[in-house]
């Protein structure tokens, strides 16, 4: 089995259903290495070894530890209700967010609404946006007037691997890039 599917699981287990190996996360996202490893090692070939270097390479840096590597935990994407302890700060003017073209009605009716996740995930840059949305078939991109939305009082975070986010993104501060 690939790193990457190990990973994809991981992904899985940290954000969204622990459950499935039978751990808890804490109030913060945490996992207990020791737990962890032996939870997912049933289903997917893990050592610290492997475990450390997932979390080194992995090009998005999805995942921290804490200092004595005896936790680990996502850094952003979960639908399970825990806190990541992000930092909030002031956007640039403008964020991107890439999606899938048949949200796009419903986007352009709704404005970008979390679904599953706890947040609504936006990039930095276009092209990383673009990358984004073609996970969800052909991409469409969005320009968010986050400059101005930080102006009428909405929160922004960054996560330590750098993506913006932000509770849900009105129709008036989207615009489609054509
Ligand atoms: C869409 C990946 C209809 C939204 C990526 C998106 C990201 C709406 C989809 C991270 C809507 C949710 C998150 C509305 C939003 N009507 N559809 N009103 N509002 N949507 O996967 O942003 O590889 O939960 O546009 O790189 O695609 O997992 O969110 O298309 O950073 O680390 O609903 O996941 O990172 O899809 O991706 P997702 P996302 P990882």
């Amino acid at each position: 089995m690939s790193l990457k599917n190990t990973s994809k699981y991981l992904s899985r287990i940290l954000r969204h259903h622990p459950e499935d190996i039978g751990i808890t996360l804490d109030e913060h996202g945490w996992a207990e290495v020791d737990e962890l490893i032996a939870g997912v090692s049933r289903t997917h070939p893990l050592t610290m070894e492997t475990l450390e270097q997932i979390v080194r390479e992995d090009k998005k840096q999805r995942y921290s530890f804490n200092e004595d590597k005896t936790l680990l935990r996502a850094n952003q994407g979960h639908s399970i209700p825990i806190d990541v302890e992000l930092e909030e700060v002031e956007p640039p003017e403008i964020l991107y967010h890439g999606t899938g073209q048949k949200f796009t009605a419903s986007i352009d009716a709704q404005g970008l609404l979390r679904m599953s996740r706890l947040y609504v995930h936006l990039s930095a840059d276009c092209d990383t946006a673009k990358t984004v949305g073609q996970r969800h078939g052909r991409p469409v991109v969005y320009r968010v007037l986050s400059g101005k939305m930080y102006a009428d009082g909405f929160r922004f975070y960054r996560s330590v691997n750098g993506v913006w986010l932000t509770k849900a993104v009105p129709p008036r501060y989207l615009e489609k890039i054509t």
